[in-house]
């Protein structure tokens, strides 16, 4: 249960895992989906593809971020099998991308931008969920990345390693050029929705799985939405990688995700 690699090298994580749980006996399957998030080549150092071919290291590289893949893989298996849904997110922008860098006059990689459109949505937001609590401020504030998942690149295909083969939908984020999406529910004004509320209701899924890329951005904010919605929320920490900026991101993330009610397994107990 213990060692460096079974935590991703994270410590905190290992605190967390001090309470072990078992939640795979008392799961129902039926209502129950895995969300692997944004497990795309930019978000993934240098590899070997299936066919012999280099890829290089994505524009947006998780450092080891291509390790949880193979776990992933066993658990969207573990979940598939029993009868549970697997999905599956992609970062998708178009060229120009709000969070960008390079879209931007004088910036660059890491400078904080502010968003004036978003400052309304947080007013928005309150009108149209006034019985939600936002445990994150609507996204005023954009950080600004080097160019990624631009549609239908290379970059935004899945990893070669991720077996997509049990994928039974994937969802597309981030692809309205004026606004981010770090979430898979809802856009950065924390307002605009996706199809993934819809979906999953209509699926009549009650319970959540969460793993993938990259711990403290997409994977944090679509776990407190999912926390916010009333979704059952898990946490594999042990098939999801961060990006650690700015650092000690991944330690306040997985803390404000446990606060708020995630609750966080190992794939092997799921
Ligand atoms: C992500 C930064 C920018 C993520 C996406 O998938 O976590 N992070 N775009
Ligand atoms: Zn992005």
């Amino acid at each position: 249960m213990t060692g460096e690699n079974y935590f991703c090298g994270n410590p905190y994580l290992e605190y967390l895992f001090l309470s072990h749980y078992n939640i795979g006996m008392n799961l129902d399957f039926s209502t129950t989906a895995l969300l692997a998030i944004d497990i795309q080549n930019d978000f993934c150092p240098a590899y070997t593809g299936l066919d012999g071919k280099e890829h290089s290291i994505g524009a947006l590289a998780v450092s080891r971020g291509n390790e949880i893949i193979d776990p992933l893989n066993n658990l969207a298996e573990k979940v598939h099998k029993r009868g549970g849904k697997v999905l599956a997110t992609q970062d998708w922008h178009p060229e120009g991308h709000i969070s960008f860098a390079s879209s931007h006059k004088n910036k660059k990689i890491g400078d904080i931008i502010i968003v004036p459109v978003l400052e309304k949505a947080i007013v928005a937001f309150n009108k149209k969920f006034p019985d939600l609590t936002d445990p994150i401020p609507a996204a005023v504030q954009q950080a600004l990345w080097p160019v990624h998942c631009l549609q239908n690149s290379k970059g935004a295909a899945f990893h070669e390693y991720f077996n997509t083969q049990l994928i039974d939908f994937v969802f597309r984020k981030g692809f309205r050029k004026n606004i981010d999406s770090y979430s898979a529910f809802f856009e950065n004004d924390r307002c605009t929705p996706t199809d993934l509320y819809g979906y999953l209701k209509e699926q009549g899924i009650d319970t959540l799985i969460f793993g993938g890329l990259a711990t403290d951005y997409c994977v944090f904010y679509t776990v407190i939405d999912s926390l916010r919605l009333g979704f059952k929320t898990f946490v594999a920490g042990d098939v999801c990688m961060g990006i650690d900026i700015p650092a000690g991101s991944v330690q306040k993330t997985i803390t404000t995700m446990t606060e708020q009610g995630a609750v966080f397994v190992s794939a092997a107990d799921v």
